[in-house]
């Protein structure tokens, strides 16, 4: 960065012309991570966990729209890794994707793998994590993408900015949290406490010396880069006495709006400017959790930090209100409030009208046994068109179809339901049980594809953050209830709808999306939530080359793991 700055100097002194042609000029960041365990303390006790060169929560990536980013990670540790840049389209690259058996197969304890890819037409605040079993629990760090050299945001520049990453903490391994759930088909433990850029902070034992505090100046206005990088909770959160005003979500531009209560999923980003506009103090920004399955354990604790005006250290902070766990209507009505400034035409008209439903799942055990402790002897599961997905372990997907090894999956995902019912109303038991199957939906390059993402009460209804990779997509339209084909679609927006990678299925409702296929290769649709993406929450598009090199896969890279 500070190179290519220097010579731009020179430039601009020499030639307009040549200053021009260095403003539009790309970099290559290159970085190097190292998986690694490392020591920390929380919540009054010493812990060993895996972050990248010992930092929690990992680098920061900062770089430019049109850059290319290439990073070569070292397995230091003692799992099976791989790395996800999370929400970077890949365009021709999802060799660079990740999740593990989709796209890699993993980097191996003392493995390496390099990671290459060019931010395309993409601003904003993404993030990167771990995309290997529960690993992501505290490997994940912020991906910053500022406008291109000589562009600028679509409002008045903020005087600091700030990533603001939420997490969610287990006082055990979290890797082991996940083993124990997977052998006894129970629900896995909650989480001790939630996260603000690694810190629990006050409200938790032994936390107050250590939490994270913004400094701000009184009158200027920052920019807060929130991040929910949590394992399996949607988050309410909110500054005491500070108004958030949104200008970006999952890096693309939105219409501002304000509001004092952010919902955000699993995967989610969203910008908020805020002015400090207070009386100089310190004021609390806190985070808990948005609950929205009935009966469903979960975490209820608040993590905080402090927004600190300037020279005001002592002063003792104001604690926001936040909703209910269970306050569905705020969680709706935030969300809703999300228009998109233009980005690309939303598509018209649909080649491939997709209906998945989004279901969790149950498998009944003849007797009680140790690996059916879910409630009266089952075990739970999760599926999308009564499929629960399975990664294969000889290969990725991505390299078998490559490669054409046969035996690897199927590209028989159902495009509906296999079976129609009253989708959110009193489910027979009789349904709850999904088949098992690594089943592909196959796209024609270019395809313009719809999708409605019904929730179901399968066990219970929630919401569940849905993360399509390789793409972002048109929101449309969203609703309670089963969606119907005649009367909802008349109420979709085409106009400005919000452009996302994450988005929240509203429980016992549904939401459609659309996008354009035009980005060739394997893409990981799943649940966000990791609790549901281990039992199976999840499918595959497989999306084939158009015509031409710039319409096709690139080949592997030399360096790409093998199983
Ligand atoms: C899960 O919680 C139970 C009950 O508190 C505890 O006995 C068990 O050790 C926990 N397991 C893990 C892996 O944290
Ligand atoms: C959180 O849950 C625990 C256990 O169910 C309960 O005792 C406690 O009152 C709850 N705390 C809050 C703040 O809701
Ligand atoms: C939320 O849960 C509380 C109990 O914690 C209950 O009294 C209230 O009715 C619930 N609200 C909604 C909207 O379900
Ligand atoms: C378990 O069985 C009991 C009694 O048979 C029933 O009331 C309850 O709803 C069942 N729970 C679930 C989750 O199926
Ligand atoms: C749901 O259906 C089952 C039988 O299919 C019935 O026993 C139960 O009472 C129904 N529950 C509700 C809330 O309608
Ligand atoms: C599982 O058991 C329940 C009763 O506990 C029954 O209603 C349901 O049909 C069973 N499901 C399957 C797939 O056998
Ligand atoms: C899912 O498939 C299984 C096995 O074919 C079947 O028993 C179950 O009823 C199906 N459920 C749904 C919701 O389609
Ligand atoms: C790690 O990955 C390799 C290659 O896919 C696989 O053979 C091995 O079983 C994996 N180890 C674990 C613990 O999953
Ligand atoms: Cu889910």
């Amino acid at each position: 960065m500070e190179l290519h700055t220097k010579q731009c100097g020179l430039i601009i002194g020499l030639s307009i012309i040549l200053a021009y042609a260095c403003l539009a000029r790309a970099e290559t960041h290159y970085h190097n991570f190292v998986i690694q365990p490392t020591p920390v303390k929380r919540l009054c006790n010493n812990h060993v966990i895996m972050t990248v060169n010992g930092q929690f929560p990992g680098p920061t990536l900062q770089v430019r729209n049109g850059d290319t980013v290439v990073i070569k990670a070292t397995n230091a540790g003692k799992y099976n890794i791989t790395l996800h840049w999370h929400g970077i389209r890949q365009m021709r690259t999802p060799w660079a994707d990740g999740p593990e058996y989709v796209t890699q197969c993993p980097i191996r304890p003392g493995g390496t793998y390099t990671y290459r890819y060019t931010i395309e037409e993409q601003e904003g605040t993404l993030w990167w994590h771990a995309h290997s079993k529960w690993l992501r629990a505290t490997v994940y760090g912020a991906l910053v993408i500022y406008p291109k050299l000589g562009s600028s945001y679509p409002f008045p520049k903020p005087a600091r900015e700030f990533p603001l990453i939420l997490g969610e903490w287990w006082n055990r391994d979290p890797m082991q949290v996940l083993q124990q759930s997977m052998i006894t088909g129970a629900g896995p433990n909650v989480s001790d406490a939630y996260t603000i850029n690694g810190q629990p902070g006050d409200l938790y034992s032994c936390s107050s010396r250590d939490t994270t505090t913004f400094p701000v100046k009184a009158g200027e206005t920052i920019l807060l880069r929130i991040i929910n990088a949590a394992l399996n909770q949607q988050l309410f959160f909110a500054i005491a006495n500070h108004q958030m005003t949104v200008v970006e979500a999952d890096a693309a531009y939105t219409k501002p709006f304000t509001t004092n209560i952010v919902m955000i999923g699993p995967g989610q980003t969203t910008n908020v400017l805020i002015t400090a506009n207070q009386p100089p103090g310190r004021y609390y920004i806190a985070a808990t959790a948005y609950s929205s399955a009935p009966g469903v354990a979960f975490d209820n604790t608040t993590t905080t930090a402090i927004l600190e005006y300037t020279s005001q250290r002592f002063s003792r902070p104001v604690l926001p209100q936040l909703p209910a766990w269970n306050d569905t209507n705020t969680a709706n009505s935030f969300t809703a409030q999300f228009r998109s400034i233009s980005r690309g035409k939303v598509p018209l008209q649909i080649d491939q009208n997709l209906f998945f439903t989004v279901n969790l799942g149950s498998i009944n055990c003849s007797r009680p046994s140790f690996r059916c402790q879910a409630p009266n002897n089952t075990m739970f599961t999760a599926s999308m068109n009564n499929v629960s997905f399975v990664l294969p372990r000889r290969n990725s997907i991505l390299q078998a179809m490559y490669q054409n090894t046969p035996g690897v999956f199927t590209t028989d995902f159902p495009p509906v339901p296999p079976l129609q019912f009253d989708y959110t109303g009193n489910v027979s038991r009789g349904l709850w049980t999904p088949t098992r199957g690594t089943k592909l939906y196959k796209l024609k390059f270019g395809s313009h594809v719809q999708i409605i993402l019904q929730n179901t009460n399968i066990v219970t209804v929630e919401d569940h953050p849905m993360h399509l990779h390789g793409y972002h997509f048109f929101v449309v339209g969203t609703g309670k209830g089963n969606f119907n084909p005649q009367t909802d679609p008349a109420r979709f927006n085409l106009v400005d709808p919000p452009v996302r990678n994450t988005v929240g299925t509203t429980p016992g409702g549904w939401v459609a999306i659309r996008f354009i296929a035009d980005n060739p290769g394997v893409w990981l649709m799943h649940c966000h939530l990791d609790v549901h993406i281990s039992w199976g929450l999840a499918m595959v598009f497989l999306v084939e080359n158009g015509v031409g090199e710039l319409q096709t896969l690139e080949a592997p890279p030399r360096d790409l793991p093998q199983c």
